[in-house]
């Protein structure tokens, strides 16, 4: 009798076990579904062209860990209930196993080389050298605020008819963008979550992101390194729109600036 209600004890407390490690393993599994069917459920939308192989590495990874922890679970569950203290029973002294400790080094090993492998290729696509631009803008980080600066009619940076504003960057949609990254104080971060895009702007130095749109829609951009006191309202506005919207709102900006 006691034996019986001890097994359908254990047996109750595994199957809470095998529904737990399920449920924290579709849990990690949903950001990938979702990113499958296009909706969007962990990561903010993405509106550029490089994002989707960002995400797409990052649910990948998920996968993988989740899956590795749902199974290490499951064995470490299953070795505690098959080899628990039962009457009579001794415990043996056993020297391991070569093959299976082979097994979980190999495979793992396989598995790191080929996310390396993928990294590597969305790093060099998103780091290495940028495709041709059809935009060029200068962003300068200051405590606390984003200058744009966008070349005028010579279509050259810093000169006289350069065209300026202040945390309003306007990008148009379906072109690359080469942000050329500056700051005249401290070390701030240019931040578009959408774009899965970060870059420190330090003093100094010139930072290249470059950047292709692939909708159009209003963002922010956010400062992502505590730069000061007033970090928490350095945030700039981002508007994708389309060409014709761009250089209308180009040339009203320009206008505005010359009274
Ligand atoms: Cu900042």
């Amino acid at each position: 009798m006691k034996q019986t209600i001890h097994r359908s004890r254990v047996r109750v407390r595994a199957l809470l076990y095998v529904a737990a490690s399920t449920g924290v393993w579709a849990l990690l599994q949903a950001p990938a579904w979702a990113f499958g069917s296009g909706v969007t459920v962990w990561l903010p939308e993405s509106v550029s062209t490089t994002a989707p192989m960002i995400d797409r590495l990052f649910y990948t990874i998920l996968a993988i860990t989740g899956a590795a922890f749902v199974l290490g679970q499951l064995t470490l569950g299953g070795v505690l209930i098959k080899y628990r203290r039962r009457p009579g029973q001794r415990a043996t002294y056993i020297h391991g196993n070569h093959l299976v400790e082979v097994v979980w080094t190999a495979i793992p090993a396989l598995i790191l080389l080929g996310l390396a492998y993928q990294s590597q290729r969305v790093w060099a696509t998103v780091k290495g050298t940028p495709p041709p631009a059809d935009l060029h803008i200068e962003v300068t980080a200051e405590q606390f605020a984003w200058n744009i600066r966008y070349a005028g009619a010579d279509g050259q940076l810093n000169t006289a008819d350069d065209i300026t504003t202040i945390n309003q960057l306007h990008l148009p949609v379906g072109k690359t963008v080469l942000v050329h990254l500056k700051s005249k104080d401290v070390i701030h971060s240019f931040f578009v979550p959408q774009f899965r895009m970060k870059l420190d702007a330090v003093p100094g130095l010139t930072g290249q992101l470059w950047v292709s749109t692939t909708k159009r829609g209003h963002y922010e951009i956010a400062c992502a390194q505590l730069c000061g006191l007033g970090h928490y309202r350095m945030r700039g506005y981002l508007v994708i729109e389309s060409p014709e919207q761009f250089q209308q709102w180009l040339a009203q900006t320009l206008a505005e600036q010359n009274t």
